[in-house]
């Protein structure tokens, strides 16, 4: 059998070439079209690269440090997808992001940018099949960048083996990061701009949090970086390494990986629910039931009840 477009397309991918790669993270992005073959071939060679969240508060340092542990790394084919939550469609902030990387990493790493906006499924799935894909073609370790402003983000940032909070100097911030929710899924800190006045102090505030925190068999170990001089970058590496190990030794990282793995099939059967929710609406049976709840004929407990019955498969003789 001759090789198909899309075998040859992985193919290229896996030896590395960028517009390749860059193709199949825009299939999957997009979808429909060939988005679910090129994710379900991916997932079926992925499981290789080990995935590394890295997220904080906006401006804190996550670009730098991420071009920089991508080089310190020394793996052949590491990846960056950076995600901007916020940005318009104009990525402005992500193409800061592309030159800070650029200018620190490893010529033989890939960066992508993802921006929020235009997901039609959002992040939730979108990210994890970029990954996916990276994976599959080889790419090892894969560094993902979230700004960790919002729940959203915060749980994007946490769908890795191991996940990186960078906090820096200055009242607050790792208060802030506690109420974000990013002390709960930090594995790793790194206390950034330590070249700013008191970085030992909030590497203080972190342990005394953490000694507050549940007690686990992993204690986040926190780095002090300047990700601007490649200061503290190696140590950081290797801390996400000994995580990485940990994983390994306690059984804990094919757990995680099970349950990122059902977290994503929870996220796409909700995404087709929506959809569902939206026909059922729509439908004619939906808007002459909208018409007798507005002329307040029947509660909009009962209409949903109604139309949820008479849209159930199971019980095709009520439609
Ligand atoms: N003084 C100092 N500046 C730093 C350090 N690390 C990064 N910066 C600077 O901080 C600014 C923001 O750095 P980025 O790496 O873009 O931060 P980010 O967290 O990715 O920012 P967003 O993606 O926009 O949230 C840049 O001007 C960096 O040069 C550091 O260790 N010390
Ligand atoms: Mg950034």
């Amino acid at each position: 059998m001759s090789p198909t477009p899309l075998d040859e397309l992985f193919e290229a991918a896996a030896a590395g070439n960028r517009r390749a790669m860059g193709k199949l993270l825009t299939m999957v992005e997009q979808p429909g079209g060939a988005a679910s073959e090129v994710s379900e071939r991916a997932h079926r060679q992925a499981g290789h690269a080990r995935v590394i969240g890295i997220t904080g508060a906006p401006g804190a340092g996550k670009s730098t440090i991420t071009g920089r542990l991508a080089a310190a790394s020394g793996a052949e084919r590491p990846a960056v997808l950076a995600i901007d939550p916020s940005s318009p469609l104009t990525g402005g902030a992500v193409l800061g992001d592309r030159v800070r990387m650029d200018n620190h990493i490893g010529s033989s790493s890939f960066i992508r940018s993802m921006a929020t906006r235009g997901h039609a499924g959002g992040l939730a799935v979108a990210v994890p099949d970029a990954v996916r894909v990276l994976d599959a073609v080889g790419c090892d370790p894969v560094l993902v960048e979230t700004a960790g402003v919002g729940q959203v983000e915060v749980s994007i940032a946490a769908a890795a083996d191991t996940t990186m909070v960078v906090v820096t100097p200055g009242w607050g911030d790792a208060v802030q990061a506690n109420k974000a929710g990013l002390l709960e899924v930090a594995d790793v800190f790194a206390v950034n701009k330590a070249d700013r006045p008191d970085a030992r102090g909030a590497r203080r505030d972190l342990e005394l949090m953490l000694d507050l925190g549940p007690e686990g068999d992993w204690r986040p170990p926190v780095v002090l970086t300047i990700a601007t001089e490649n200061e503290g970058i190696e140590a950081l590496w290797v801390e996400i390494e000994r995580h990485t190990a940990h994983l390994r030794e306690s059984g804990a990282l094919g757990r995680r990986r099970g349950l990122r793995l059902r977290n994503e099939v929870v996220d796409r059967i909700e995404l087709g629910l929506r959809g569902r929710v939206l026909q059922i609406i729509d439908s004619e049976a939906g808007s002459k039931a909208l018409g007798r709840v507005e002329r307040r004929e029947v509660s909009p407990g009962s209409a949903a009840e109604a139309l949820l019955a008479s849209s159930n498969p199971q019980h095709p003789e009520e439609s």
